[in-house]
């Protein structure tokens, strides 16, 4: 290891004096112009990790759902999950070294994390359409170089494609072939294989309209297009051509304001869908006939996998355990659905992938989906091993069907992480074989009404939570302010946590009325405002 090439250019990606970052949600997000050193470093970061694992490690440049002028990094770990949470220790104290102290951490990295030098290192690196993501996967390159790692630059390609080559590489192959196109090979060949069942309905012709949050999931839903077209034909809108990324359109902003992305035309019962800025969270929604927008967001598509899943192992009277993973974000009607109607076990974890994608791990089959459309469902080995034996060898045809059904379903899901393209063919896949239109999908059970709001304080750490993120610990008095106020609505519930990817507070709030439901996230805000250091202009209380 050249300590003095790493130092001369360090220099050339000098870390502005005194800024701190913390590893997020999603690894580190904050405007782009603050992050080229975060880069390099991440870029010597994969090179260590890859060596201490012997694997194939993934630099992902993206800030997702944040504005355009955002950016972030997160590195993928070998089997296409997150990085793990003492690699995340790593990662921030490496990202907030000064320039002097750089060698010192990294050797320190090396010395606690036991990585051995000599060992070859690989990483591959990916990164999304904002205009500064091509120079900042650059100066990860860097940094992958200095320590004479190697690298695969896959250019421009969403979060959850980044994460199957990782799985891919280190899999040798086995989950799928490690390039874009053995991504669209793999996914569609499953999408048709489900679609064109004898068992399927005489369906109208299927079409979906996609907003791509002016996003790389346009660039890509584009170049997939005409592998899945004989089962589903897909309109694209906020494709990039003209609109600004993430702004009035995609997946984050339809969830959280409830309402249609700009720029895409619906017509009433038409079934619509949008994607964040890197194409790894989905929701649903359409118009009725009175012009009542309808969301269907993350727990509903929890909601019919879950039932699909269900259904189909009771048809090959097979019985793998089915868990669910939510957050606190959860929409009680979901939670209360699924325990009391389809008597599947739900778990509540902190917000964030990483964390739902964990507990999920525990079931044979672990369906994990945030709220804000961020999911997909786990396999076990075992569970993948039996179905896939089923699928050969079940003499009974009808049962043999649904174990082949079953096994197509799972070769459809990234299971490394949340994908809106996979996750959406699952869907459609889901409601051609069901036969449901997108106004039954949304009647299985009545969201509860409920409000996000943001709240801008000068330091939002100062807030710390427990229970799954649905009590607050710090500042005192928050959580006696929030429980005195969710006391004056029936069927209401509140909690507020600092964003791990936005310098904010979130609030959010559920009643048994939509005005309810605003009034306490209002009330809530504006406590947070006066007890957690508000900034500017305090919220309409
Ligand atoms: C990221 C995470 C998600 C999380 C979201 C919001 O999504 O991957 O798990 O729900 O941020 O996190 P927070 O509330 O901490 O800001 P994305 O799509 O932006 O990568």
């Amino acid at each position: 290891m050249d300590l003095h090439a790493i130092t001369a250019h360090s220099a050339l990606h000098a870390k502005p004096s005194g800024l701190v970052l913390q590893y997020g949600t999603a690894g580190f997000r904050t405007k782009a112009e603050h992050l080229d050193h975060v880069m390099y470093r991440m870029g010597l970061l994969a090179v260590l990790r890859s060596k201490q694992t012997k694997s194939t490690i993934g630099v992902m440049v993206t800030a997702s759902h944040n504005p355009e002028e955002d950016n972030g990094v997160k590195l993928v770990d070998p089997l296409g999950e997150m990085l793990a949470p003492s690699w995340e220790e790593h990662a921030t104290s490496l990202a907030n070294a000064e320039e002097q102290d750089l060698p010192g951490v990294l050797m320190d990295i090396i010395v606690k994390a036991a990585v051995d030098l000599q060992q070859d290192a690989f990483v591959v690196i990916g990164r999304d359409t904002r205009l500064s993501s091509e120079k900042l996967s650059q100066s990860v390159i860097d940094g992958v170089t200095v320590l004479e790692g190697q690298f695969h630059d896959y250019g421009l390609v969403t979060t959850p494609q980044l994460h199957y080559m990782v799985y891919c590489r280190n899999t040798s192959g086995q989950y799928g072939e490690a390039t874009v196109e053995g991504y669209y090979q793999k996914l569609s060949k499953a999408f048709m294989e489900l679609t064109k069942q004898p068992f399927c309905s005489e369906e109208e012709y299927r079409s979906l309209k996609v907003d791509c949050a002016n996003g790389i999931g346009a660039l890509k839903l584009k170049e997939m297009e005409h592998y899945i077209s004989q089962g589903l034909s897909v309109q694209l809108f906020n494709d990039g051509t003209k609109g600004k990324l993430n702004h009035l359109c995609g997946a984050d902003f339809v969830k959280s304001h409830q309402k249609p992305p700009q720029g895409i035309e619906m017509k009433s019962n038409e079934r619509c869908c949008s994607f964040d800025g890197d194409a790894d969270r989905i929701v649903y929604y359409y118009l009725d006939v009175d012009g009542h927008f309808h969301l269907i967001d993350g727990d509903k598509i929890a909601t019919l996998i879950s039932r699909f899943l269900k259904e189909l192992l009771l048809e090959i009277g097979e019985s793998l355990n089915i868990g669910v993973v939510q957050t606190a974000y959860a929409n009680g009607s979901s939670t209360r659905y699924l325990e009391e109607v389809m008597k599947v076990p739900v778990y509540c974890t902190k917000t964030g992938v990483k964390h739902l994608h964990h507990k999920a791990q525990e079931f044979d089959i672990g369906v994990y989906f945030e709220a804000n459309g961020h999911g997909t469902v786990l396999f076990s080995k075992a569970a993948e091993t039996k179905i896939r034996q089923l699928a050969k060898e079940l003499e009974d045809e009808k049962r043999k069907a649904a174990a082949k059904t079953l096994e197509n379903i799972l070769d459809l899901f990234n299971q490394t992480a949340g994908d809106a393209i996979s996750d959406m063919l699952v869907i459609e896949a889901i409601l051609t074989l069901k036969d449901l239109t997108i106004q039954q999908w949304d009647a299985l059970y009545t969201d509860l009404p409920n409000r996000q709001l943001k709240v801008k304080v000068a330091d939002r750490q100062v807030i710390s939570t427990t229970d799954a993120e649905r009590q607050v610990v710090t500042p005192p008095g928050l959580q006696e302010a929030i429980s005195d106020l969710v006391k004056k609505h029936k069927l209401s519930r509140a909690f507020v946590r600092p964003s791990g990817t936005e310098d904010i507070v979130r609030v959010y709030a559920e009643a048994d009325s939509q005005e309810n439901a605003d009034s306490l996230a209002r009330a809530v805000s504006l406590a947070v405002f006066e007890l957690a250091g508000g900034v500017g202009e305090a919220p309409p209380g």
